[in-house]
């Protein structure tokens, strides 16, 4: 590995450690010119060097550049809340991300990165560096260590912070124990939401999220931020999660989520989160059942706003829907149309550099995520930083969350329901008939159409993120939902004497709601959720096409969701590669019940001439694997079609129920399948 990728590596180590600490072990030791280091360490720059650097067995020089001005990231104080959801704060870090892309190469990045990283905030800092990493080719190698490595305390219970130190300064390393991470910690058995914290508080869960908006940054260089379809891709990754989280309620006899359309109500839904912001040391602000959100005003953070203008922003937008186009800020009207519309209001939605007319259609999703994140402290009188909901990788935990993402999937869905119902001919795919679809758990004895989940026991190392704490592995155990691996079979007769191409796209969907009444399609649609998608070639007559579960095209493994950047030795020469946006495998079902919850499964070949956008993708690339939710790195969105298809609209009246619908196609089929939740913790071997 290369001295700038090693200095890199030490950048994202133990963010609060100063840099020129020696990392990994004590064997690095990153050589700052003494300009580089904070005034408290400058009178002590030479007894840094010999004490250090006589003892580090590498040593990374760091070479003097012209630093840029970056006086403006001041806004965001070293020793303070660094918040996505705040418009300044944002264009702070497009600004950091657009001066590092901006260096000519690698080694003067690192070096600019190296300047910053100890006079900055280091959530702002490790967000800008991950994000500039990943995008400039001459770095998109280095291996980024995952949230959880630098923030541990962010994702875990920080009770076990205090055990790990102990672990880690007392016991020797080969001799280490694992340390135990309490499940449900958040709240008692009596609070109902209680019985989806394990969904909520996965670490895997908030780790995607996190990622996801790594790769989908607001503010930034506009070849960064303005990717293929991004607008259309919030909707549709957002649209998931709340389809996935109310699918999860069902399986816990829940209703779903009550959409959070009348903000001048209480908020039922407490959320005491009792993790901790670990660049401050201080836990999140938790929320008391039934609070009202008033206002915030907090200028200092940049959220200041009333109901009245959230009102008013959500009436602007709705209008836009029901008129058919956006008035833009010159008063030109831009078409909402069936293709592009969707990528256009979800720009406007959730925010960013591409938003449209800002100033009219104003910050609906991001402030609405800042006035619940202040509501326990709108105007800052008792100076508490911002709740879980003010923070990409915590938001998620809280229950309020799937609440803002309901009633924000509304909106979209309002759009979706005025386009006209697919036509036959957009459904159709002549000639291709499937004639049988299943499932089956992989190993073992297995029962068709019966999938298995239950809990896992896993290891992930928090070693990396001990800031002053003990070297080497600090590893945890923390429990979570998985199920067992399992395969489609999808037997398709091609009638005619050519080889045709189909596009495979498979949804599982809930059969009944909480209550146990059947879903009408109308209804079904919003809770369907994306399998996998992939393509296959069809010889002429019979074709059986087996796919196994993990290699969904939504799913990343395990190992990269917890991948770690090994903290107990010199980094070595994997070709990691920043692929770790997706959702977690171990997610990738529904929890089930007990009984055997049941679901359909529908599967759809679609043709691939309709499907194909101009360029192929580039197969190859193994971080090409979770592109439903997550997009191609530098690539346009691998399928022509809305993201969702063929359920994002409406279908038609005689469309009542999913066997309606797929009984008029021959392209399509469905299957009841069940799933079945065993109460048992299994470990990871
Ligand atoms: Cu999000």
């Amino acid at each position: 590995m290369s001295d700038v990728e090693v200095g890199f590596l030490c950048l994202m180590t133990r963010p609060t450690e100063p840099l020129f600490y020696p990392k990994y072990n004590g064997e690095v030791f990153m050589d700052l010119p003494t300009e580089y280091l904070s005034s408290r360490y400058k009178v002590v720059a030479d007894w840094i060097k010999n004490h250090f650097g006589s003892t580090a067995k590498r040593q990374v020089a760091i070479k003097s550049i012209d630093l840029p001005d970056l006086s403006y990231a001041t806004l965001v104080p070293r020793y303070g809340d660094f918040n996505l959801f705040s418009t300044a704060q944002r264009k702070v870090a497009g600004q950091l991300v657009s001066d590092l892309i901006a260096q000519p190469d690698a080694e003067s990045m690192l070096s600019l990165a190296s300047y910053a990283r100890d006079r900055m905030n280091p959530t702002l800092f490790q967000y800008a560096l991950s994000i500039a990493l990943m995008h400039r080719q001459d770095t998109r190698n280095v291996p980024i260590p995952s949230f959880l490595e630098m923030f541990p305390a962010r994702f875990v219970d920080p009770m076990v912070i205090p055990q790990a130190r102990e672990e880690g300064f007392i016991v020797q390393q080969g001799a280490r124990v694992a340390i135990d991470v309490p499940v449900n910690f958040t709240a008692s058995d009596n609070e109902v939401e209680q019985r989806l914290a394990y969904w909520r508080e996965d670490i895997g869960l908030n780790l995607h999220h996190w990622h996801w908006h790594l790769v989908y940054p607001q503010e930034g260089p506009l070849e960064v931020v303005d990717k293929d379809r991004r607008g259309e891709l919030f909707y549709y990754m957002h649209r998931q999660v709340v389809a996935r989280y109310n699918v999860e309620r069902f399986s816990s006899l829940l209703p779903a989520a009550k959409p959070l359309l009348n903000l001048r109500e209480p908020i039922p839904e407490a959320y005491f989160p009792k993790i901790l912001n670990s660049a401050l040391n201080r836990t999140y602000p938790g929320r008391a059942a039934n609070q009202l959100i008033s206002h915030v005003n907090r200028p200092e953070d940049d959220a200041v706003s009333t109901i009245l203008e959230m009102e008013t922003s959500l009436g602007r937008i709705m209008d836009a829907i029901q008129s058919g186009f956006i008035l833009a800020d010159d008063g030109s009207r831009i078409p909402l149309e069936e293709g592009s519309g969707i990528d256009l209001l979800g720009n406007i939605v959730e925010n960013s550099l591409l938003s449209k007319n800002l100033a009219y259609y104003g910050n609906y999703h991001s402030l609405l995520h800042s006035m619940i994140g202040f509501m326990h402290d709108p105007d800052n009188l008792f100076l508490e930083g911002h709740g879980v909901m003010g923070d990409f990788p915590t938001a998620m935990r809280d229950p309020v969350f799937y609440r803002l993402h309901s009633q924000v999937d509304n909106v979209f869905d309002q759009h979706k329901q005025k386009l006209p119902a697919y036509l036959n001919s957009e459904l159709a795919f002549s000639g291709i008939t499937i004639t049988d679809v299943a499932a089956h758990v992989t190993s073992g004895k297995s029962i068709k159409n019966r999938l298995l989940t239950f809990w896992q026991r896993s290891q992930v190392d928090l070693g990396t993120g001990m800031d002053f704490g003990p070297h080497g592995n600090v590893v945890a155990t923390f429990t979570h939902i998985q199920h067992a691996p399992f395969a489609y079979q999808i037997m398709a007769f091609n009638e005619s004497n050519q080889e045709k191409t189909a596009t495979v796209r498979i949804f599982l969907a809930p059969i009944s709601d909480a209550k146990g009444e059947q879903l009408l399609l109308k209804d079904q649609r919003r809770f369907m959720i994306e399998m996998d998608k992939f393509v296959v070639k069809l010889h002429p007559g019979e074709n059986r096409i087996i796919r196994k579960s993990d290699e969904s095209s939504v799913t990343i493994p395990y190992e990269r969701t917890f991948r770690r950047v090994d903290a107990s030795s010199m980094p070595g020469t994997d070709g990691f590669r920043f692929c770790n946006c997706g959702w977690p495998d171990h997610m990738l079902l529904p929890k089930g019940s007990y009984n055997g919850q049941i679901f359909d499964l529908f599967v759809m070949l679609s043709n691939y001439n309709d499907d194909l956008v101009q360029s192929e993708m580039i197969q190859t690339d193994d971080c090409n694997d979770s592109h439903s939710y997550c997009g191609l790195q530098d690539q346009k969105y691998p399928d022509k079609r809305a993201m969702g298809f063929p359920f994002d609209r409406i279908p038609i009246p005689e469309d009542q129920m999913m066997q309606d619908f797929v009984s008029r196609f021959s392209n399509m089929e469905r299957a009841v399948l069940e799933i079945v939740f065993n109460n048992t913790i299994i470990s990871r071997t």
